[in-house]
């Protein structure tokens, strides 16, 4: 990629997007084409024939997503499905008929078995079954990784698939109903230390494992392998340690400073048990994350506490 090339970040106000965009503009590339879901909505395959006849992206980063923690997954099957099924149909097609030099899928460590061996490699996809909680998505992220090798392999289309670990950071959901854990946790501890409340609840048993990797950490891996990786198979992109979810729990109250109790609530869904990605493939390419979890979790924390409280209940809430 050369500075002045056009590059397009489908999804750019998420988490992922947002944090890909920082990372392009701080190594210097200027001609970046974003668009609002107002602007193009990306499930709309005119609007998105119209976008790239008319801005001629020569890369594209697909970080545009329907996501969501596990209770909103459950909830929403059809639309997890139907909404990140479309959006990848029409960029990969679009993005190969109208000559992009290379486009770079972001998946999820969803797509895996639930019983799948830990830590989980590359070729454990579709071995086994789904974890029920996340299935519908995963099936549009494995139908977007199938998407991207089958223009490969029919129309030599330069395609390449990440598959990132639980992300978390500034520009996060802290919606409590539709977020994933660690930003929901954030909240709840500091909610429960301004309130001062005796107990926080955490849902679930606490005994799952699960990995976490900063998303400016993800956005560092995500224009790397856009640089140096040009292949078939998909990239497991993590830090190589997890934490169980009570852990995970006692960290961010000690982070936050919440001294009272940690209730369980086990009425809600643990979902899979571990999720760790084998991340040797990654290593042999040559990346590595940088940022430690507690480091990662104080930034996120001092962001979030940053935020106008009216903001704090909705920010990255999504709809
Ligand atoms: O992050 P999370 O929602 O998603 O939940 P998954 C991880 C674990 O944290 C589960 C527990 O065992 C939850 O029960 N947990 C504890 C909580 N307290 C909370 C809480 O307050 N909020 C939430 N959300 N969880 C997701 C998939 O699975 O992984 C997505 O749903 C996506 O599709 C993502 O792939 C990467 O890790 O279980």
């Amino acid at each position: 990629m050369k500075s002045t090339d056009r590059i397009f970040v489908a999804g750019h106000r998420g988490l992922v997007g947002s944090a890909i965009v920082r990372e392009l503009e701080r190594q210097g590339f200027t001609n970046l084409i974003l668009r609002t879901r107002q602007q193009t909505d990306l499930s709309s395959r005119d609007a998105v024939d119209r976008l790239f006849a008319s801005e001629k992206p020569d890369y594209v980063f697909l970080a545009a997503a329907k996501v969501g923690g596990i209770l909103a997954n459950s909830q929403h099957p059809a639309t997890f499905l139907y909404e990140n099924l479309a959006v990848e149909i029409n960029v990969i097609d679009s993005a190969w008929r109208h000559g992009v030099k290379k486009l770079e899928f972001l998946g999820s460590s969803c797509i895996y078995p639930k019983l799948a061996p830990q830590p989980l490699k590359e070729e454990y996809l579709l071995t086994g079954p789904l974890e029920p909680t996340n299935e519908w998505y995963a099936i549009a992220k494995i139908a977007g990784i199938k998407l991207c090798q089958a223009y490969r392999a029919q129309y030599g289309f330069p395609a390449i698939s990440l598959m990132p670990t639980n992300l978390y950071g500034p520009g996060d959901n802290f919606d409590l109903e539709s977020s994933h854990v660690l930003p929901a946790l954030i909240r709840k501890f500091e909610d429960g230390r301004r309130e001062g409340r005796e107990a926080v609840t955490v849902w679930g048993t606490g005994t799952p494992r699960r990995e976490f990797l900063h998303v400016d950490d993800l956005a560092h891996a995500a224009v790397f392998l856009m640089q140096n990786y040009d292949d078939a198979d998909i990239v497991n992109v993590g830090t190589g340690e997890d934490i169980t979810i009570a852990d995970l729990a006692q960290l961010i109250a000690s982070l936050v400073g919440y001294s009272g109790r940690v209730v369980f609530d086990t009425s809600k869904p643990d979902g899979t048990p571990q999720k760790l990605l084998d991340t040797s493939r990654l290593r042999r390419i040559g990346w590595q994350h940088r940022i430690g979890l507690e480091e990662g979790i104080r930034a996120t924390y001092q962001w979030f506490k940053e935020l106008p409280r009216e903001r704090a209940a909705t920010v990255g809430r999504v709809s």
